[in-house]
């Protein structure tokens, strides 16, 4: 196999990649180092750390050449499989939601690596209100504004497949919907999650915690 993709053993920044590859049918191999107890967030093997150019997963290689930033893999593979818009402009409008998504997923992750259920239960509402007037409405709004289907354009992009991303790792990992009180959020997540590939790709991935 000629893709070779270094990960932890969990879905985190490195998922949507993953459902991209499902889209574009790309066979890869995974090496997922293991999490091992969280808090504190984990660190890489020693062999697997220097491996990697920044030292950080995700990383992907190709024929030998190495790929990493989890932003910039993801883009080039949706470019590959037509998840970019029709457009320059609606490309940057796709890049603006998928920041804004990694945004949300980022400030997520002390409320996710909590084992304490009370301190959690403090954050997570902590982050509720953060997260919700400045990020799902907006989103819903956005969505709205463009028909109610998707963040941009009229066909599937990676913003869609972020955004889904975010709200379902945090419903499996925090036990809460965000999406609940946004029926466009709500109705575009239902539509990824149902894409024949993305169904089939999250039924077979590996049970992870993140
Ligand atoms: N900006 C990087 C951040 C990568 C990153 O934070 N990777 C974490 C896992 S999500 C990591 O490799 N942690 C282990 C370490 O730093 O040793 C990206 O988006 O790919």
């Amino acid at each position: 196999m000629s893709h070779k993709l270094y990960y932890f053993d969990a879905r985190g920044l490195n998922e949507p990649l993953r459902m991209i590859f499902a889209l574009g049918g790309v066979e890869y191999e995974e090496i997922r180092s293991p999490i091992g107890d969280v808090p504190p967030l984990p660190t890489l093997p020693l062999e697997v750390k220097e491996k990697c150019t920044w030292g950080q997963v995700p990383m992907l290689e190709v024929e030998g050449r190495k790929l990493c930033q989890s932003l910039a893999m993801q883009r080039y593979f949706a470019k590959k499989f037509n998840l970019v818009g029709s457009n320059d402009f609606e490309a940057a409008q796709i890049d603006e939601y998928v920041d804004s998504s990694k945004e949300v997923f980022q400030m997520w992750t002390p409320a996710c690596i909590e084992n304490d259920p009370v301190k959690k239960a403090e954050l997570v509402k902590e982050l509720k209100d953060k997260t919700v007037d400045k990020y799902l409405k907006t989103f819903d709004k956005i969505i709205n504004s463009n028909g109610g289907k998707r963040l941009v354009g009229n066909s599937l992009s990676w913003a869609d497949i972020w955004l889904t991303h975010v709200i379902n790792n945090l419903e499996i990992i925090c036990g809460i919907k965000l999406a609940e009180d946004f029926p466009a959020v709500k109705s575009l997540c239902d539509t990824v999650l149902a894409t024949p590939q993305i169904k089939a790709w999250i039924e077979k991935r590996p049970k992870s915690r993140f």
